[in-house]
């Protein structure tokens, strides 16, 4: 059996990383059976040291895209098999627009952004105690600000680098146009990874322009329903 490692539920999403929601969604699309062994003590097992990762067969591999394209060796292919050369390549571009630009405008804030970072700490550090949860969460803090300044996020301004990110997903959105899935009507990779971005941005407990922009469209909410419903068994 497969096992998936991952953060865990919260805030009405299946998790809170993308990545790892991405993973998850395209396990359950694939039909792909797996266990899930969720929690942060975990990630010491990590070979990337990052969530997810997954057990299969006594290797532990990390890293969302690694582990899909391990996925599609030894299970199939059977959600992107059929996509065209050309689709193929938009696939790609989704994801690492999602991925490698995108994510760092959520991270920025929710870790950074004072609208949302108290919300954070007392929902990530709940388990450590309430003397310490200040000194922790906030060293913690810390080292997020410093990668998002070393990958380059973290010197724009927050309103620049949101601006950005909803170019980003109105560029993904307006692929999707008024299709069920990004490539018709069955769902691919890219969907996961999108339907993970949408999910979480909508989280209520957050709040981003991202996220007010992603609401005034109703084509976001049904998407998300569509996949939440078919793939999580939630009613739309
Ligand atoms: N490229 C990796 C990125 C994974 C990643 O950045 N995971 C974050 C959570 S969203 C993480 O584990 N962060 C913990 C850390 O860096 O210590 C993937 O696709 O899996």
């Amino acid at each position: 059996m497969l096992t998936l490692y991952k953060f865990g539920p919260v805030w009405g999403v299946p998790d809170a990383s993308p990545f790892c929601m991405k993973l998850e969604t395209y396990l359950r699309m694939t039909g792909i059976p797996f266990e899930v062994k969720k929690g942060m003590q975990n990630m010491k097992l990590s070979p990337k040291g990052k969530m997810p990762f997954i057990e299969h067969e006594g290797k532990r591999i990390g890293d969302s895209e690694l582990i899909i394209g391990y996925l599609k060796k030894t299970f199939g292919d059977s959600l992107d098999g059929a996509l065209s050369p050309e689709q193929k390549a938009i696939a790609r571009l989704i994801q690492r627009t999602l991925d490698e630009h995108c994510y760092f405008a959520a991270v920025h804030s929710r870790w950074i952004d004072e609208a949302n970072w108290p919300v954070v700490r007392e929902t990530f550090f709940r388990p450590v105690p309430a003397l310490l949860r200040g000194l922790v969460s906030g060293q913690i803090r810390k080292k997020v600000g410093k990668m998002l300044y070393l990958q380059g996020a973290g010197r724009h301004e927050s309103a620049e680098l949101y601006a950005m990110a909803i170019e980003d997903l109105q560029a993904v959105l307006s692929l999707l146009g008024d299709q069920p899935y990004l490539f018709g009507d069955a769902p691919s990779s890219a969907d996961a990874c999108l339907h993970a971005y949408l999910a979480n941005f909508l989280i209520r407990e957050m709040r981003s322009p991202m996220a007010d922009f992603l609401a005034q469209d109703p084509r976001v909410a049904a998407y998300v329903a569509r996949i939440d419903g078919s793939y999580y068994g939630n009613a739309a």
